[in-house]
């Protein structure tokens, strides 16, 4: 399948614009989950501006499709694409994590527009996208279910009995993607509970699985425009391989950028080095 390449490059400065409202959030709460938000900027700017079926201006629209954040601590990469797609106004993130508001380091679907379920106990959003999906089959619904989960998520049970579930209930309705970035919250995930080898285990549950360079904006929407039809029998899994602390250099692969902060000036330079990185593909 060939991406119409004025798309990709679009949907490539827009993870640019992504990532430095990342760092500016960051830096209104003094901290945030920054490593996993920017490995999972190209996954999630290809679901919101490309391939999920939304409406911003109603977010509760019946045959919208479901997307459950299920690393629920990423909502730092989530918040403002909902307010760019016009969800709700980006003001209203002015005070990020302030006691008032309603934009915590996890999201609210009490609270927020856009946001299909409260995550950020991992191990949960598959479950509730399996959910989903068997709603929309009951219904003889088209929309699909889309589920994002960290690899060091993974380690949780709840994971693989959802992931079972979907197979025997033949959801190819539902798609999980994994943020493959090879890092937990303290360490390399194979270091910590190996998950290798990820893509097989996914099939030996019943899931047809691709793995794609998941910072690669052509990869992933080639991965999510050649999804079969929703209205077949297996669930789909798209492992994406990224890099923890994407586009910033000292924070790929280093643990320690799991949660962290940047002051006001180092967040300058830090948008700085992803401008420069936007000039250098030539956006
Ligand atoms: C049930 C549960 N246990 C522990 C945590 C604490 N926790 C927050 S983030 C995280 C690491 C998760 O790793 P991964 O899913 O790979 O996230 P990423 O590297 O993509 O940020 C952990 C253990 C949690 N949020 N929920």
């Amino acid at each position: 399948m060939t991406v119409d390449p004025a798309l990709i490059s679009r949907l490539e400065e827009k993870a640019v614009d992504i990532r430095k409202k990342i760092i500016d959030l960051t830096v209104i709460a003094g901290s945030g989950h920054l490593g996993g938000a920017l490995s999972m900027v190209e996954i999630l700017v290809a679901l919101y501006y490309h391939t999920l079926k939304v409406d911003p201006s109603q977010p509760k629209w019946p045959e919208r499709d479901r997307f459950i954040l299920s690393k629920g601590h990423g909502a730092l990469a989530l918040y403002p694409i909902l307010a760019d797609r016009g969800f709700y106004p980006e003001e209203l993130m002015s005070n990020f994590n302030g006691l008032d508001s309603p934009f915590g380091m996890h999201p609210d679907m009490n609270k927020i527009p856009g946001v299909e379920m409260s995550t950020g106990s991992l191990g949960h959003g598959l479950s509730v996208a399996v959910g989903c999906a068997l709603t929309a089959r009951l219904d003889c619904a088209s929309w699909r279910t889309f589920c994002l989960l960290g690899d060091g998520e993974l380690n949780e049970g709840t994971v693989w009995e959802a992931a079972m579930s979907a197979s025997k209930y033949k959801l190819g309705n539902l798609v999980a993607l994994v943020d493959r970035n090879g890092f937990s919250l303290d360490g390399p995930t194979e270091e910590i509970m190996p998950l290798e080898p990820l893509k097989e285990k996914w099939i030996a549950f019943g899931w047809d699985t691709v793995e794609i360079d998941g910072n690669n904006m052509a990869e992933v929407l080639n991965a999510l425009e050649s999804l079969p039809e929703a209205s077949g029998e297996r669930p789909q899994c798209i492992i994406a391989r990224t890099v923890k602390g994407k586009g910033v250099s000292f924070m790929e692969n280093q643990s320690e950028w799991h949660y962290g902060c940047v002051d006001e000036q180092k967040a300058e330079e830090v948008k700085a080095e992803l401008e420069l990185a936007r000039k250098g593909r030539g956006c």
